[in-house]
């Protein structure tokens, strides 16, 4: 399965096949797909990120309008005809590995106007180039159990990795379920028995919590309140009924400041016993995206990517996303949509029922989940990121906390026509959510430029 939603789009229901996962599919045709399909995005976001002037780019009545270019891949570190102004890494606005919790506001000597917009180009040429996709390791892979009766079996290891937020800063130090960060994505069902095994492989003890969910209180994973800590070699055993429905998460409660900031963290998902009442037959979604933050280890992240390299969402007009927001930080973020509203329907996996609302920008307190239904009922491509504007932009361009909701016009002539005739840029070549958004919207074939 690929991310983006390649890697944070999901089926909606557990109880269906889901697309195989694994490292290993990055380089595969799924991944090829996604990088093609995120040259579309990217032309899209080009014309509303960067062309914030010229009406969204969508195809026009006849023949494509806009073309993109170059084609070739760009060396590390940015386009080609942007890396020459590309701010070396250490350069960079991001936060740094130490990352400073200073809000202070950007310095005094920022660049001249000219330096700023070459470095802001520069970087979101990379995010246009489909940094996401270059970079390997991507989390909320879905697990899958193995079944011992009428339990659930999830068998996780608990790894030292080194681990990319980007395709140009220097990995970093930091700790993976499953050598991944966010670790495997679990969705099961209400009434489910689990059985949770983790095996830790680091130098240095852990213990996992399962947060949110209602447990036997030998099983809340505190280690020295409720077990010891599981020493390195060792296993530790969890056992619940998943008794919570909604977005909720697992992470190590055992030197967690430093553990659960350098990754270990995941999304544990327990959907309604009564399909009904899942996100797709209750609100008609066809993406189900998991946006964990944190703030630590890497700077400022969204499922373990800091922008340029953060995941796009890519929707169809009128599509239905589901979103669920889970903040493993230490500090609140407050998400902000570009150009439509977020429904705002579960807090901590708690439906909120007639007390629903309506926002754009949404605080996601750490430790709190929010889940959200967005329409993407405005074509475009809408940026998407948290409005504590030092986590997200700064003299030298966006970074950390940012991506974008690409909302593509649905199926013309036109596009069908020159997806046909562009099999290169615009055919995918293999399955996933947003392959199937794609074709359903038929939208894949043309694509933009980034004015000069
Ligand atoms: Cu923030």
């Amino acid at each position: 399965m690929d991310a983006v939603t390649p890697q944070a789009s999901l089926p909606i229901d557990p109880l269906v096949s889901q697309p195989s996962s694994g490292p290993a599919d990055a380089e595969g045709p799924a991944g090829s797909f996604s990088r093609r399909g995120f040259l579309r995005t990217a032309a899209i976001v080009g014309g509303g990120l960067v062309a914030a002037s010229v009406a969204a780019c969508a195809p026009a009545a006849g023949v494509p309008s806009w073309t993109y270019g170059p084609s070739t891949a760009p060396p590390p570190g940015g386009s080609p005809g942007a890396s020459a102004a590309a701010p070396p890494a250490a350069a960079s606005a991001a936060p740094s590995a130490e990352p400073s919790h200073d809000h202070s506001p950007a310095p005094s000597g920022s660049p001249a106007a000219a330096d700023h917009d070459a470095e802001a180009l520069a970087v979101v040429t990379r995010f246009l180039d489909g940094e996401y996709d270059k970079v390997e390791g991507a989390g909320n892979q879905p697990k899958q159990p193995t079944l011992d009766g009428d339990v659930k079996v999830f068998e996780f290891t608990v790894d030292a990795i080194q681990h990319k937020v980007d395709a140009v800063k220097d990995p970093v130090a930091a700790l993976g379920f499953d050598a991944m960060w966010p670790g495997p994505r679990v969705d099961v069902v209400e009434g489910d028995k689990i059985r949770a095994i983790f095996k830790n492989n680091m130098q240095e003890s852990t213990g996992i919590h399962f947060h949110g969910q209602r447990l036997p209180n030998s099983m809340d994973g505190v280690p020295l309140i409720t077990q010891d800590p599981i020493h390195p070699g060792d296993s530790f055993t969890y056992e619940f009924t998943a008794r919570t429905t909604g977005s909720h998460m697992y992470h190590s409660h055992h030197n967690a400041t430093d553990q659960v900031g350098r990754g270990l963290l995941g999304a544990f998902i327990v959907q309604p016993k009564d399909p009904a009442k899942r996100y797709d037959r209750l609100y008609g979604v066809t993406q189900d995206i998991v946006w964990i933050s944190n703030d630590s280890l890497g700077g400022f992240t969204i499922n373990g990517r800091g922008f340029p390299a953060t995941a796009p969402i890519v929707a169809t007009l009128g599509e239905k996303i589901a979103i669920r927001f889970m903040n493993e930080g230490s500090m609140m973020h407050p998400w902000h949509l570009h150009g439509m509203p977020m429904h705002v329907v579960a807090r901590d996996g708690y439906p909120l029922g007639s007390a629903a609302f309506f926002a754009d920008t949404l605080g996601v307190n750490p430790g709190e989940r929010w889940d959200v239904i967005v329409t993407a009922e405005e074509p475009g491509a809408w940026a998407f990121h948290c409005h504590i504007l030092p986590h997200a932009e700064g003299p030298t361009g966006m970074f950390g906390m940012v991506t974008a909701l690409v909302v593509n016009p649905p199926a013309t002539a036109s596009t069908i026509l020159a997806s046909a005739l562009l099999p290169s840029l615009s055919r995918p070549t293999a399955g996933g959510p947003i392959r199937s958004a794609a074709l359903a919207g038929g939208s894949t074939a043309y694509t933009c430029k980034i004015p000069a």
